[in-house]
């Protein structure tokens, strides 16, 4: 599939171009660093070179006005105003989503948004988002205003394998993060509920999470925490692409209150608590949560 806008495509060709290289890349870079990024999380190795690697050829073209990554505290400016001029972006990544996961050797992701406006914006401006999970294949799920696509990623390559993938009607799996005392009883009693209808899938990795729920329909959810109300995931970098990804494809996604896409946010780094997956099951959610 191709996208019509010549910068936006360029943006996701020059991403899944690199995605077989950062896998390979993953390799002598499991390490921690002594650093935190700008949410006070360990860095490790391959963050930061992942975010160097995109940032550098990100950054480079034309009609790519902003570069901002979870890794940096900073928007990287680029040249372009996305708020002023029609033909300039903002490109928001997470490099390595769930890079906790190295260590233990288990899937991860690269995500990224596309939007229209200046970051931090609103989800309702994205044109374009996707992500690479980095499984026994690589893989690329890509929303645009048109469809969602996936497909396989190897050699610099892209090979489509579904077009228009919707979320299937009747949800299978669900995953919630964050541990169980913390949740605020509102969600422990709908997760209760949960537990009886759907089946337990949860790696540890957003992206591994959302992408069962694609496959086989269901919710993933990191809520609000007692202890951290706002939730751990962060808006610009995973709420809003996951969010504009899934309701592509005919799902929902809430804050808790409303669709992620229309949360106005603050701050480049702000956090969320983040729900996606089958329409019914977010509504319910949203109810218990009233
Ligand atoms: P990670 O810290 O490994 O980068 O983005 C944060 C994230 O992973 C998500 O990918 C994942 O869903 C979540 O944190 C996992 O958090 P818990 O360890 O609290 O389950």
């Amino acid at each position: 599939m191709t996208v019509s806008d010549p910068v936006v495509e360029e943006v996701i060709a020059t991403i899944s171009r690199s995605a077989t290289e950062i896998r390979q890349g993953l390799i002598g870079r499991r390490g921690t660093v002594d650093e935190e990024n700008p949410s006070g999380e360990t860095q490790v190795e391959a963050d930061i070179w992942a975010d160097e690697l995109l940032g550098d050829r990100l950054a480079t073209i034309d009609g790519v006005g902003q570069y901002a990554s979870e890794e940096r505290a900073e928007v990287v400016d680029c040249g372009g105003d996305p708020d002023a001029e029609a033909d300039a972006y903002a490109v928001a990544v997470d490099p390595l989503d769930g890079s906790s996961n190295l260590k233990s050797n288990n899937s991860m992701g690269t995500i990224f948004g596309i939007y229209d406006d200046a970051v931090p914006a609103r989800g309702e401006s994205i044109v374009a988002a996707g992500y690479i999970l980095y499984g026994p294949i690589t893989t690329m799920v890509l929303a645009t205003e048109e469809t969602v696509s996936e497909y396989e990623l190897t050699g610099g390559e892209r090979t489509i394998v579904e077009r228009n993938v919707t979320l299937p009607d009747e949800p299978v799996v669900y995953g919630f993060g964050g541990r169980i005392p913390d949740w605020p009883d509102a969600f422990q009693a709908y997760a209760r509920e949960i537990e009886q209808e759907l089946k337990l899938r949860y790696g540890g990795a957003m992206i591994g999470d959302v992408n069962q729920v694609l496959t086989y329909g269901g919710i993933f959810g990191y809520p609000g925490l007692e202890s951290r109300p706002e939730g751990k995931l962060r808006l610009q970098f995973e709420g809003n692409p996951i969010g504009y990804i899934i309701e592509r494809a005919g799902g929902r996604s809430s804050n808790g209150r409303q669709s992620l896409l229309s949360v106005e946010p603050d701050d480049i780094h702000e956090r969320t608590p983040v729900h996606v997956g089958n329409a019914d099951l977010i509504d319910r959610l949203e109810d218990r949560l009233e």
